[in-house]
């Protein structure tokens, strides 16, 4: 992984933000010749998803230094890649720009949120949308938000059927800009009232241990990539090496062990058991053959 990424790390200050309104705002994330790259092979690809098989151009954006640091800041050592979507946002014709209906908010992962019981939700994984086209004003499809929504179960839209919630407001955003959120934040598409096409990337982060939400088609990938992409595209020395890696599972936590130190792989969790129990499942019998 490109050392790049040990200058890019979550600051104190971002964590606060992040934690304070379930979203972070990365400038200059991507450089203008990459937008336009990939702002041109999304343009040919139209919107869809498992991008990685679609174009390998992607792959790049999984650890991109500028960003990736600020997902393993916030979600650990124990992540992969499992969502990957393009979204292409085209001017609404004539009879819809003018009819102001409700702009779909909802958290992210359906029924993970129904399933778990009431009460605080965990976060379990977040997304860094790569804005490709200029949406620095308003009514131009922007990605909308309600800052703090991320600690609700549930947000009140008013009777009108049509106003936006309290406390809503457009992402405004140059291209090139990431915002990185938390999956349970309520969020929605806007409304495009503008001629200009808009066009995101977004890349999902969850831990390990839950299932992507793509068809991923991605072996091809695996083979070829370094260790950290590997896990980041799915490698696993089993099912029980999500919910219990061993070293080999997590070369992310190797890396940000030798880079970062050991306080930036020593978690909550750890800090309780201690680091080598939870890291590597040898707190329980593990069925798995082991090379030593
Ligand atoms: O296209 C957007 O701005 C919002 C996308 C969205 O709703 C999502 O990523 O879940």
């Amino acid at each position: 992984m490109d050392k790049e990424c040990v200058k890019h790390c979550l600051t104190e200050d971002e964590r606060a933000a992040f934690e304070r309104d379930g979203l972070l705002v990365i400038n200059d994330a991507l450089p203008a010749s990459m937008v336009k790259d990939l702002g041109e092979i999304v343009g040919r690809l139209g919107p869809g998803d498992n991008i990685f098989a679609k174009d390998e151009s992607f792959l790049q954006l999984v650890d991109w230094p500028r960003t990736f640091p600020k997902v393993f800041g916030v979600l650990g050592w124990n992540i992969h890649s499992y969502y990957t979507q393009i979204v292409v946002s085209p001017p609404q014709d004539g009879s819809m720009r003018q009819t102001n209906c409700r702009r779909g908010w909802h958290q992210d992962s359906d029924r993970i949120n129904a399933d778990i019981e009431p009460g605080t939700q965990p976060r379990l994984s977040v997304k860094v949308g790569y804005f490709l086209t200029d949406v620095s004003e308003g009514g131009r499809g922007n990605f909308s938000v309600i800052p703090g929504s991320h600690r609700k179960r549930e947000i009140e839209l008013p009777d009108d059927g049509v106003s936006d919630p309290d406390g809503a407001m457009e992402v405004k955003v140059t291209p090139g800009t990431a915002v990185m959120f938390d999956r349970r934040l309520f969020h929605a598409p806007g409304h495009n009232r503008s001629n200009i096409t808009r066009k995101v990337l977004f890349m999902g982060y969850s831990h390990r241990w839950i299932h992507p939400r793509d068809e991923r088609t991605v072996s091809h990938l695996i083979e070829r990539s370094g260790p950290i992409r590997r896990q980041l595209l799915g490698a696993k020395t089993g099912a029980m090496g999500t919910s219990s890696p061993r070293e080999e599972d997590v070369p992310l936590r190797s890396w940000m062990l030798e880079h970062l130190g050991e306080e930036a792989v020593t978690d909550w969790y750890a800090r309780i058991v201690g680091a080598q129990s939870v890291t590597f499942g040898r707190n329980h019998s593990d069925p798995r053959p082991s090379d030593s």
